[in-house]
């Protein structure tokens, strides 16, 4: 409700992502708003007065206690309400890995993204796959796994319309998974300070219908692209074979 009405929700769990938002707002947000009134009401109700003498409380008395106790226990319902949704949110999200149809390599580095994507085959790591500088190609309706990795330093690859956000860490190779609902272009950007550049490294997520996405994978390919023009096709393989020593001498130290 709140999320939603700053930033389109296109994944198929951003509405759980935002539904948590507000049921923590609400949960948190409500108490907030009352304890200030009755902080600043009291404040204002009881204070100094002529004629009137100031009493010594310690609050320690049962009947001074009592409101301690009485909003505690929602307090701590709430807390309980909280914790219990957000374990089955980041469960579904992060713990759990539903089969994919496609995956695709995104590597975060000082300070671009490259992107490889599949190709025809469907399947990464072979001749055909497409390789982009901070432009990534998906489908709609399609699960994707991402295998995230960081070349040099601390990077986050954050797509806000999926409410998806995940550490790159230099070393590792992290695995998840989103399914776009929506078609459109959106942001990507990296959420870690990596350094000086970390604001200018900013990319773009195309989300096309299945037959708009066949037909760029179709048209990027780079087979495609060597069958239309020759001098091409030097190029794009030396990008991929540049991606791939960087990822191979990454992957050595
Ligand atoms: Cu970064």
């Amino acid at each position: 409700m709140i999320i939603n009405s700053l930033i389109p929700a296109a994944s198929t769990y951003a509405g759980d992502i935002d539904q948590l938002f507000d049921v923590i707002m609400l949960l948190v947000g409500i108490p907030f708003l009352i304890s200030s009134y009755l902080f600043f009401a009291f404040i204002f109700k009881f204070k100094k007065k002529e004629g009137v003498p100031a009493m010594y409380i310690t609050g320690t008395e049962h009947k001074y206690m009592k409101w301690i106790h009485r909003a505690h226990i929602p307090i701590l319902t709430f807390d309980v309400i909280i914790v219990v949704m957000a374990v089955n949110v980041w469960y579904d999200i992060k713990q759990d890995l539903p089969e994919a149809n496609s995956t695709v390599k995104v590597i975060a580095q000082q300070w671009a993204w490259t992107f490889v994507h599949p190709g025809p085959d469907n399947v990464l790591d072979t001749a055909d796959d497409i390789v982009t500088i901070n432009e990534l190609h998906v489908s709609k309706d399609r699960l994707y796994h991402y295998k995230l990795e960081a070349l040099d330093v601390l990077h986050n690859f954050s797509v806000p319309v999926f409410r998806l956000k995940q550490d790159a860490i230099p070393g590792r190779v992290i695995t998840g998974w989103f399914e776009p609902t929506m078609t459109g272009e959106f942001d990507i950007q990296c959420a870690e300070i990596c350094g000086i550049g970390h604001g200018l490294m900013p990319a773009r997520i195309h989300i096309e219908s299945a037959s708009q996405h066949a037909a760029w994978v179709a048209e990027n390919s780079p087979l495609a692209v060597a069958a239309l023009s020759p001098g091409n096709t030097i190029n794009t393989i030396n990008t991929i074979n540049t991606v791939e020593t960087k990822i191979e001498e990454f992957a050595a130290r």
